[in-house]
């Protein structure tokens, strides 16, 4: 893989950078948290993480790739912080980096040394980690929420169908997953979004709906309970400063 091997250079030639996507309450349009994005900017162009994530998690490159992305975004949030801008940022985070004490130790010692907020922090796993990840992952995310650390199911409603593991560890948040409301109300009358929004109502966990383009969605999403959300409809992911700028203008 040529991809690869650039991707083993991507870090050190300062090609990767974190955007955010603001998460809005649409009932007052108040930003709530913010999702940080991996970019990789490669040869003048961006190059997907649909195509590199996956090639940094056979690799093992996603251990040093998930460093850097959670030390940006924990930089970000104590600058955030410093200027007393209380908004959390969710940090996606695969099944390989969970394998390890590492991230625990990594995410531990910001908190400290940056005095930061472990409630401003969310971690975002998806189906597939709780139920393919082994003991040591589930441990892990364990030790992460004791921390005061919060944990989202990403992509819900994509992978399993079981549900026994929501019985399995304290998650704070279900992200709805964008498959379920993006041909609303064209070719979707939104029935599963109403059943997921219900159970997550029920289980008495937040529930953020992303990939949402439309006022007709947000709309629904809100006459069925889910106020909290995420896309283009509000904003794409951002650059850092210009996501400072939309946090400045909506609180
Ligand atoms: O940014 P985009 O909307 O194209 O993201 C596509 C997918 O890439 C997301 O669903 C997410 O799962 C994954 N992704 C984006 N940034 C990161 C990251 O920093 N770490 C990991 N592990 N996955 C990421
Ligand atoms: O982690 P996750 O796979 O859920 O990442 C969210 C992905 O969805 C990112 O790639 C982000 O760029 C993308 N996204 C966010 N909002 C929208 C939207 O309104 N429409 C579409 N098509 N994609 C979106
Ligand atoms: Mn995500
Ligand atoms: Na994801």
């Amino acid at each position: 893989y040529i991809l690869l091997k650039e991707l083993r250079y991507a870090l050190e030639r300062n090609e990767m950078t974190l955007n955010y996507q603001p998460q809005v309450d649409s009932r007052t349009s108040e930003i709530i948290g913010m999702e940080a994005l991996l970019r990789w900017h490669h040869n003048g162009e961006q190059i997907p993480p649909d195509r590199f994530i996956p090639l940094a998690e056979e690799s093992r490159l996603i251990i040093p790739i998930g460093e850097f992305v959670i030390d940006e975004a924990l930089c970000f949030l104590r600058e955030l912080q410093s200027k007393d801008i209380m908004v959390p940022v969710a940090i996606n985070i695969s099944v390989e980096q969970l394998k390890f004490e590492l991230i625990y130790k990594q995410i531990k010692r910001s908190i400290e040394r940056y005095a930061i907020d472990p409630k401003y922090i969310e971690l975002e796993v998806t189906e597939s980690v709780i139920i393919t990840g082994r003991e040591e992952a589930i441990a892990v995310i364990d030790k992460l929420i004791e921390l005061g650390v919060r944990v989202s199911i990403d992509d819900f409603g994509m992978g399993y169908s079981s549900l026994s593991y929501l019985k399995r560890f304290k998650f704070h948040r279900i992200k709805l997953d964008r498959l379920f409301i993006k041909d609303f109300p064209e070719k979707d009358n939104g029935h599963i979004a109403s059943l997921i929004i219900q159970l997550a109502n029920s289980l008495e966990v937040e529930i953020v709906a992303e990939g949402i383009e439309k006022e007709v969605q947000k709309e629904f999403l809100l006459t069925r309970g889910c106020n909290f959300i995420q896309g283009y409809y509000y904003s794409k992911p951002l650059s850092k400063e210009s996501c400072l700028e939309y946090i400045k203008k909506s609180l």
